[in-house]
């Protein structure tokens, strides 16, 4: 099989990629090894940049983001029982966060794929990348898990195969270098089906620990408790998940946390992960396969999304005028603005969570930060303008 763009991976980046360089003219195969219903109900992330939402209207897929998402102007920061809005609205001249689930901006963009007749291949296996420092690089899998090994032939790999993939392994590592965090807590993440409590996202900061109030549509509802990353969900019945979030979110006015069966739930570690270069040869590494960030700043998709878009640029320049600055220049050019967003996700973090060796001076300087965060113009504009996203460069 030949063609111009082999990517490896079907999640944000992966398919955003294809439906960029499709709209761009240049050809591209994605393999993935999960089945389409598998990755079209793995529920992940659900806050949109200003950004990754302009992209998607302007690349003709955001018809039903702009039906069927919430459009928020603001979010709260809970602490010491009060709320405090950021209104990153007015604080960024007007910009919101879209809170619309990942799973369905990959059917979205998986329907339009397929539409325009891209090629998208579920369920492959064993996935190799080969002779990454030639020109002519090759992608080796197997169709269907155990198939017959095929090889495609392209002119460049896009590695988009999130963290555990085989792409940033293929960087031999006398060439990179990682930088990791990884904290002492996770996320125990529930979908409920419950009209929402609020009417914006609520991070709250309690001595009991982090919780996060979100939302998915106007009957389930999305919400998040710090636990300890190693713990196991079956010691979580739902009515201790309750208890802790009845305790964690509580205020001390008459405002209700709506309860509801839960639905889903499970537990997510946290950490922040840089790969430095992103590239190699011929291969290009963009979103989760590069960089990660702890889900308090709710970047991770929209780096993906933002990579890609620097990839597509960079291409297209290759392939309209030959050009190949845009391409060398790809991992600084992201990189940049990865450090930034690796920079804000680690600090809505530590800011908002419960640090069980922190002294009470460490966890009075956190109330103070969150106090000055909230009370300061100057302090409240900086957070809403890494919330809603960074510009591109
Ligand atoms: P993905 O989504 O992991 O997709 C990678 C794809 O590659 C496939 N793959 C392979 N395919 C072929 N061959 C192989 N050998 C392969 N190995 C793997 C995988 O099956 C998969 O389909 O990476 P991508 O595209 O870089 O996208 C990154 C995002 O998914 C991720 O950063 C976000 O989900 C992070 N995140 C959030 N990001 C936001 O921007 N806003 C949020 O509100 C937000 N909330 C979250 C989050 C992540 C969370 N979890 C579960 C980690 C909330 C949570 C709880
Ligand atoms: C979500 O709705 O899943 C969500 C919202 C905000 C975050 C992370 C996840 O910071």
């Amino acid at each position: 099989m030949r063609t111009q763009v082999g990517i490896i991976g079907a999640g944000p980046a992966g398919l955003m990629l294809s439906h960029l360089l499709h709209l761009q003219g240049i050809e591209s195969v994605i393999i993935e090894s999960r089945s389409r219903e598998e990755i079209e109900g793995t529920i992940r992330a659900g806050v949109l940049e200003q950004g990754t939402v302009d992209l998607m209207n302007a690349t003709g897929i955001g018809e039903r983001m702009m039906r069927e998402g919430h459009f928020h102007r603001g979010i709260e920061l809970r602490f010491n029982r009060k709320g405090h809005r950021i209104n990153m609205h007015e604080l960024t001249g007007g910009k919101n966060v879209t809170v619309y689930a990942q799973h369905e901006v990959i059917k979205d963009l998986i329907a339009a794929r397929l539409q325009a007749r891209g090629e998208i291949l579920f369920n492959v296996g064993d996935v190799s990348l080969h002779d990454l420092d030639s020109s002519a690089p090759k992608i080796r899998f197997r169709k269907d898990k155990n198939g017959e090994l095929q090889e495609i032939h392209c002119d460049f790999i896009a590695g988009c195969d999130g963290f555990h993939g085989p792409c940033r392994p293929a960087i031999p590592k006398t060439v990179r270098t990682e930088y990791q965090k990884i904290y002492p807590f996770g996320w125990l993440g529930i979908l409920t089906e419950a009209p929402p409590s609020a009417p914006e996202l609520v991070y709250a900061n309690h001595e009991r620990g982090f919780a996060l109030l979100s939302t998915r549509s106007p009957e389930i509802q999305r919400l998040y408790i710090q636990v300890d990353p190693a713990d196991d969900i079956a010691n979580w019945s739902d009515d201790r998940i309750w208890t802790e979030l009845h305790a964690r979110l509580a205020t001390e006015d008459d405002w209700k946390l709506i309860e509801g069966p839960i639905i889903q739930k499970g537990i997510i570690a946290m950490r922040s992960f840089v790969c430095d270069p992103m590239q190699y040869g011929r291969l290009f590494l963009a979103g989760d396969a590069a960089h990660i960030v702890p889900p308090t700043g709710a970047k991770g998709l929209n780096l993906a999304v933002a990579d890609v878009q620097i990839l597509a640029r960079a291409l297209d320049s290759f392939y309209t005028s030959g050009k190949t600055e845009l391409l060398e220049r790809y991992s600084a050019t992201c990189l940049r603005r990865v450090w930034k967003a690796e920079r804000f996700s680690w600090y809505m973090t530590s800011m908002l969570h419960r640090h069980h060796d922190h002294t009470p001076f460490e966890h009075r300087i956190q109330l103070a930060e969150l106090d000055y965060v909230t009370s300061s113009q100057a302090a409240s504009t900086s957070l809403a303008e890494n919330y809603v996203g960074l510009p591109m460069e």
